[in-house]
Order: structure tokens, then sequence, then C-alpha cells
């Protein structure tokens, strides 16, 4: 070919897709942001009290209230549920707003790209959350990283990107706030009943993800739990199981010899039967594990605090608990001072009137009031008193 008549590629005009689909407008932003608003916000106070309930500083351990007995299940309870429903919400609202991704030029000035920075890290972090809870709650770990500090830390920047974006877009969202969009004149008004319905939908679509969850949690909706992973009913004794004796290492030629060592300024040694010939008491407590479900039963055993004072203890004293359990992030666990002395605190030696099951920690587990499931050391062997 004669390199004379050859012509210069023709670039095709870069275009921006147009969008004509309606309701992708700040009035629907606005109507769905402020339930995922709401959402994220019973999410992020129920995460802080969880982490703090699992992870007191120290100055803090021994003030943490056993009381209300339910109040970590009602929290952790919420915090699942507030998660599920803004697993909805987070779509739809992505849904309103995503045509504003292709907004053409992409960036038109520092303060724009600032914005879109701003919303991308929201987006992101969002995203991440709510779905790394997803996986919590079905005990699917399919990433390098340790769920909870990661969980944690990146619920800061939630709640810091939720707050910018609330401050950048105050005008907005004050415009479409109440029941009629103020000074907002170019949204059609035939779009107001369209909307209506999209909220209906997005709303049944949040009652359908509740009720078919809560019920791992809420045992008067446990009938219609049919999506959560766990059944407040299933499991050995009716109480389900996180983590199995086998699991744990914890085998029949373990426990052949078992025997509760009690540290403190008057150590002592128990066999089973010794144990279960001190003075017994009983308690009504749930299990209520980070997942989300959670379940109540009647436990009976030893009182921590009796077994505290035998060793000596003065009151006041924290107790470290250890467990059979070979290795596990679960093996050793601190109660503070509220807990130790709490009368509803046990050693328990037998779940709803049976000798506790293998997997329920036989032959004697931890279970104490408004505590996380994970700190209910299971096949405890030593107490030490602090
Ligand atoms: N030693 C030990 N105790 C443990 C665990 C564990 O892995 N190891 N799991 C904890 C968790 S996460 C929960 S929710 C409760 C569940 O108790 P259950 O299996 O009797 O229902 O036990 C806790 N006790
Ligand atoms: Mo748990």
């Amino acid at each position: 070919m004669n390199p004379r008549t050859r012509r210069r590629p023709v670039l095709p005009a870069v275009r921006p897709p147009s969008f004509s689909g309606r309701l992708h407008d700040a009035r629907t932003a606005t109507s769905v942001g402020r339930r995922l608003g709401v959402a994220f916000a019973v999410c992020f106070v129920t995460g802080l009290i969880s982490h703090y309930l699992q992870h007191p500083p120290d100055w803090l351990a021994d003030d943490l209230p056993s009381r209300p007995v339910w109040g970590y299940r009602l929290t952790q309870g919420l915090h699942v549920a507030a998660g599920l429903a803004a697993i909805v919400l987070l779509l739809a609202k992505l849904w309103a707003v995503y045509p504003r991704l292709f907004v053409w030029p992409p960036v038109r000035s520092v303060r724009h790209a600032l914005e879109r920075l701003s919303v991308a890290v929201l987006v992101a972090t969002a995203v991440f959350q709510l779905f790394t809870g997803l996986l919590n709650i079905v005990e699917w770990y399919p990433w390098p990283f340790s769920f909870v500090p990661v969980h944690f830390a990146v619920a800061w920047v939630v709640a810091g990107s939720v707050l910018l974006h609330i401050a950048v877009k105050a005008p907005e969202i004050k415009a479409h706030w109440g029941r009629r969009s103020a000074g907002t004149l170019e949204l059609p008004a035939e779009d107001a009943r369209d909307r209506r319905s999209l909220l209906l939908g997005v709303g049944a679509a949040v009652g359908a993800v509740t009720l078919t969850t809560v019920g791992q949690s809420f045992t008067p909706l446990a009938r219609l739990d049919l999506l959560a992973p766990r059944h407040p009913g299933h499991g050995p004794q009716g109480l389900p199981v996180n983590r199995t004796a086998a699991a744990a290492g914890v085998t029949a030629a373990a426990l052949s010899d078992w025997r509760l060592e009690v540290l403190g300024p008057r150590p002592f040694v128990l066999t089973l039967d010794q144990l279960r010939s001190l003075p017994q008491a009983g308690a009504r407590l749930p299990i209520a594990c980070v997942e989300g479900w959670s379940a109540q039963a009647r436990w009976g055993g030893v009182r921590v605090r009796d077994l505290v004072e035998r060793a000596g203890g003065q009151p006041g004293a924290g107790v470290r608990v250890t467990s059979l359990e070979v290795r596990g992030a679960y093996r050793v666990m601190e109660m503070g001072q509220e807990y130790a002395e709490d009368p509803l605190t046990l050693l328990a030696l037998t779940l709803n009137g049976e000798v506790l099951s293998p997997d329920h920690g036989y032959p004697a587990r931890i279970i104490a009031p408004n505590r996380p499931g994970v700190l209910q050391t299971k096949w405890v062997t030593r107490l030490e008193v602090l």
C-alpha cells in the first residue's frame, strides 16, 4: 500500500452513557439514605458495645455491667439484624445514585475530585463492612486478615465517611427530607407515586430479610427463621454449637482424668464428684453469640464467686479461666470483678437439667450474664484468682 494514501485513524468521540431511567434523583437517594443511615448508626453503636464487652481496655475491665442479663443478647441481635437490613438498603441506595458514577467530565475541580473520592471511600468501606459481617455470621473467612480487628477499624472509617457525606450533602438532604421537596421544582411531580412504590418495595425486602433471620435471636419468631445460619433450638440439648468438642480437640482420653484446678492464695484441686458435692446454684441465662444467634437456657453449677472465696480471693478479684482445648482463640478468658462476683456467674455442670453434653463444654463451662458467647468458655480446667 502506498503510505501516502493511508488515512489517520478516526477516534470515536467519547460519549458518556445517558440514563433515561427515572427516580435516580436526590429525593430517592435521601429517602433511602436516611434509613440506611439509621441502620448504620445502630450497627456502629451496638458494634462498639460488642467490641468493648469482648476486648475491654484494662481500666474498664472491672466495671463492665453484668446487668441486664439479656443486654448483650439484645445489642448483638440488633447489630446483626441492622446489618442484614443495611445490605438491602445499601443496594437500593447504590441503585438510586449509580448514574452519577458516569458524570462527565469525571472531574470538574479539586473540590469535585475530593467529593468523589470521599464517596468512593464511603461506598468501598460500607460494602466491605456488610460483606465481611455477612460472611462472619456464616463463619466463612476467605481472606488473609483476622475479622474482628479489621471489622472494628473499618467501622470507624465508615462512620467518618458517613458524617462527611452528610455534611457535604446537607443542603440536598434538607431540601428532600420532609414530605415534599423544598425548592426543587425540577423533580417531576408524577414521579412521587412511583417513588412511593419503590420505597414500599425496598421496605418489603427489608421486612422479608428481617423476618426470615431475626428468629435466630428473637425466639418468638424462631419459626420464621429460614435464612439465618443458626436456629436457636437446633443442636444438642436444644442449643446451637459453634465449636464442637471434636473441633476443639477435646477427646474422651483428655477428659478421663479431668480435674478442676483453682489457683489463688489457697489453691485447691477438685474432681468432678467433689465439684458436684459443693453447693449448687441455678441461673436462667442466654448464650448470645457474636454471630447473632442467641438462646436462653437453664444452667446449674457452682458459683464462680464461691470458688474464688474458697481459694482465698478477695472480693473484687477478677478471674482467668483456661480451657482444656489445646489451641484456639477462646482457650483463655478473663472476667472482671462485676462478672466474677455476680451470683449468676456459674461454673456450669448442667444445661436444662442434664449433664452438659461434650459439645456444650462437659464437664464444666462458664456461663455469665450480659457477656458475648465467645467468653462463655467451655471445657474449663483451671480458674486463677487475679
Ligand atoms: N473453650 C472454648 N469455649 C468456647 C468456644 C470455643 O471455641 N472454645 N466457643 C465460644 C462461642 S463462640 C460460643 S457462641 C459459645 C457457644 O456455646 P455452645 O456451643 O454451648 O452453644 O461457646 C463459647 N465457648
Ligand atoms: Mo460465638
